[in-house]
C-alpha cells in the first residue's frame, strides 16, 4: 500500500528515491532510510545531498531570486494560488504519506496538509496587502514612506513532526514576499519533503518561475551548518529543539544575519475551580496525547485547582485509558507511534526519572509491546510540594505532569516557571480570572488561550513564543515582515535642500 502512495505522488520516478533499498544501500552513508514508525520497517531510501549539490542549489536559489523579486507581488500570489490548488487536489495522498512517514493519525496527516493550504490561501490575499506606511515629513514638499522589498533566498530548517506544514508557513509567505526558499527538512521525513517541495516547484516552473523552491536533504554538518554560515541567506528560519536553536541562532548572529526561531515548548493548561471540566478534559486529552505528544504545542503540564484535582485527574485517567492506540491509518486510531526508538527511550527515561523524583504514575508509563514505536499515554502526579524537576524539560512524548494550585497568581507563576514560553491555556468561567491570565501579569507565552487547549493553533495568528522558544513568529498576522526588508524612502519634490532637525548648513 505504501508503494501506491509513493507512486501516485511521483516519488518512485524521483531520482533521489530508492523504493526497495538493499541492505547494503541502507547502510550507505550517502543515503538515509525513511522508516514507518508504526512498523519500524523501511519505506524507501533517499539519496543525500553533498557539498557540490549544496552549491548548485544555493546558486540556483540566488539566480532565481533575481528574477522572482521583480515579478509583481499579486502575480507571485497567483503562483501560490495554483500551488494551493495542487495541495487541495493531492491532500488525501500527501496526508497519507505524512501518516506513513511520521506516524500521525490520518486526521492529523490531513490536518497538516490543510494547514499548508490555509497558509497558501492567506499568502494569496497577502500578495495584494504587503502594505507600507506613509508618514508626514517635517519638511515642505517632501514625502516620506516605507516600503517592503524582497529579502533574498531564505533557508528553512524544519523538524520531523510537521514535515509539510511548517515548510508551508515559511515557503508560501516567502514566495509572495518575493523570496526564494531552500528547505532543509528533517532526515526523519525526507519523502514528505520531496513530495511537498516537488508540488510547489512543479507548479512554479510550469508558470515560468523555476528555482523558487529549492530542497536540500542531508546531514546537519553538510547542509544545515553550511546554510547557517552562508551569507547568501539573509534569513534562516529554523523550527526544532531549543538545543538546535541555540546553535543556529549563534551562528547566524555571528554573521549578523536574521534568524527566525520556533523552538521547544513546555506548555501548561491551568484548570480553575469554576472551569467547565468536561470541556477542559477534552481539550487536555487532545493537546496531551494528540500527535503522540510530539507537537511543540503539546500540553505537558496540567496545573489544576486543588479543590477539583482528584476528580479532574480521575476524569482524565478514564479518557487516557480508553484512547485507541494503533495503526495511524486506521480511522479509529487516536494515537499513533512515536517517531523512533530513541523517542521511546526518552519517554521511558522521563517516566523513570519522574518516579524517582517522587511523582506518582496515574496511568500509562510503559512501552507497548508490538512492532513500531508505541507508548502508553501517561499521566504523572507531582508530589504535594509540586517539585518535579523532569517536568521542567520538554520530552517529546505523551506524558502529562499534574500540579495543583491554591490561587491564580501561584498558577500563573507555575505556568511561567519553565525555560520555554510557547503556548498556554486557562479554563475558567470567570472574566476576572481570564483577563488576569491575559494581562501583563499573566502568561508569558507567545500563545495564551482561554477555554481552548494549547495545541492546534489556526494559521491566521502569528505563531511562536518567548524565552527559549526563540522569539520568532511564523504563519499569520504580520509574520510576513520577517521575510522582507523594510526601506524608508524620503522624496524631495521641491527645489530646495531642506535638512531635517532644522539644521542650517549654508
Ligand atoms: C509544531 O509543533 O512545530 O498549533 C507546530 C499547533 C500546530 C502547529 C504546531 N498548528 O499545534
Amino acid at each position: 500500500m505504501s508503494h501506491q502512495v509513493l507512486r501516485e505522488l511521483g516519488l518512485l520516478e524521483n531520482p533521489r528515491v530508492v523504493a526497495e533499498p538493499s541492505a547494503s544501500l541502507a547502510k550507505d552513508p550517502a543515503y538515509v532510510v525513511s522508516e514507518n514508525p508504526a512498523t519500524g520497517k523501511p519505506i524507501a531510501a533517499v539519496r543525500l545531498d553533498d557539498a557540490a549539490a549544496y552549491e548548485r542549489c544555493v546558486t540556483n536559489a540566488c539566480d532565481a531570486f533575481k528574477k522572482w523579486r521583480e515579478v509583481p507581488a499579486p502575480e507571485r500570489g497567483l503562483v501560490v494560488r495554483a500551488i494551493a490548488e495542487e495541495f487541495r487536489r493531492l491532500k488525501p495522498l500527501l496526508g497519507e504519506l505524512v501518516s506513513l512517514e511520521v506516524g500521525k493519525i490520518r486526521q492529523e496527516g490531513l490536518g497538516e496538509v490543510q494547514e499548508t493550504i490555509d497558509i497558501a490561501d492567506f499568502a494569496v490575499g497577502l500578495s495584494r496587502q504587503l502594505y507600507g506606511m506613509t508618514m508626514p515629513s517635517e519638511r515642505p514638499r517632501h514625502r516620506m514612506y516605507e516600503q517592503w522589498l524582497p529579502l533574498g533566498p531564505v533557508g528553512v530548517i524544519t523538524a520531523f513532526n510537521f514535515p509539510n506544514a511548517v515548510w508551508g508557513w515559511n515557503a508560501m509567505l516567502a514566495a509572495v514576499c518575493g523570496d526564494t526558499t531552500v528547505w532543509k527538512p528533517s532526515l526523519m521525513a525526507p519523502l514528505t519533503a520531496i513530495a511537498s517541495n516537488a508540488i510547489a516547484d512543479h507548479v512554479a516552473t510550469q508558470m515560468g518561475h523555476p528555482g523558487v523552491f529549492g530542497l536540500l536533504i542531508g546531514a546537519d554538518n553538510v547542509i544545515a551548518e553550511r546554510m547557517t554560515k552562508d551569507p547568501r541567506f539573509p534569513l534562516i528560519s529554523a523550527t526544532g529543539s531549543c538545543r538546535m536553536g541555540k546553535i543556529v541562532g549563534k551562528v547566524v548572529a555571528e554573521r549578523l544575519g536574521r534568524s527566525l526561531l520556533e523552538l521547544g515548548g513546555n506548555n501548561a493548561v491551568i484548570v480553575d475551580k469554576d472551569a467547565d471540566q468536561k470541556l477542559a478534559a477534552a481539550a487536555v486529552v487532545f493537546a496531551g496525547v494528540g500527535t503522540a505528544g510530539q507537537r511543540c504545542t503539546t500540553t505537558r503540564r496540567l496545573i489544576v485547582h486543588e479543590s477539583i484535582a482528584d476528580a479532574f485527574v480521575e476524569r482524565l485517567a478514564k479518557a487516557y485509558t480508553s484512547i485507541r492506540i494503533g495503526d495511524p491509518l486506521d480511522e479509529k486510531t487516536l494515537v499513533g507511534p512515536l517517531i523512533n526508538a530513541q523517542a521511546v527511550a526518552s519517554f521511558t527515561h522521563a517516566v523513570g526519572l519522574a518516579k524517582e523524583q517522587g511523582g506518582t504514575l496515574v496511568v500509562g508509563g510503559k512501552r507497548i509491546e508490538r512492532e513500531g514505536f508505541f507508548v502508553e499515554p501517561t499521566i504523572i502526579r507531582a508530589p504535594a510540594n509540586n517539585t518535579l524537576p523532569i517536568a521542567m524539560e520538554e520530552t517529546f512524548a505523551p506524558i502529562l505532569y499534574v500540579f495543583t494550585f491554591k490561587d491564580l497568581d501561584q498558577a500563573i507563576a507555575m505556568n511561567n516557571s519553565v525555560a520555554q514560553g510557547l503556548s498556554s491555556a486557562l479554563f475558567t468561567d470567570s472574566i476576572r480570572t481570564g483577563e488576569r491570565f491575559l494581562s501583563p501579569a499573566g502568561s508569558d507565552c507567545g500563545i495564551a488561550n482561554l477555554n481552548i487547549g494549547t495545541s492546534g493553533a489556526e494559521i491566521g495568528g502569528a505563531f511562536g513564543g518567548e524565552k527559549e522558544t526563540g522569539g520568532g513568529r511564523e504563519s499569520g498576522s504580520d509574520s510576513w515582515k520577517a521575510y522582507m526588508r523594510r526601506q524608508t524612502c524620503t522624496i524631495n519634490y521641491g527645489s530646495e535642500l531642506r535638512l531635517a532637525q532644522g539644521i542650517r548648513f549654508d
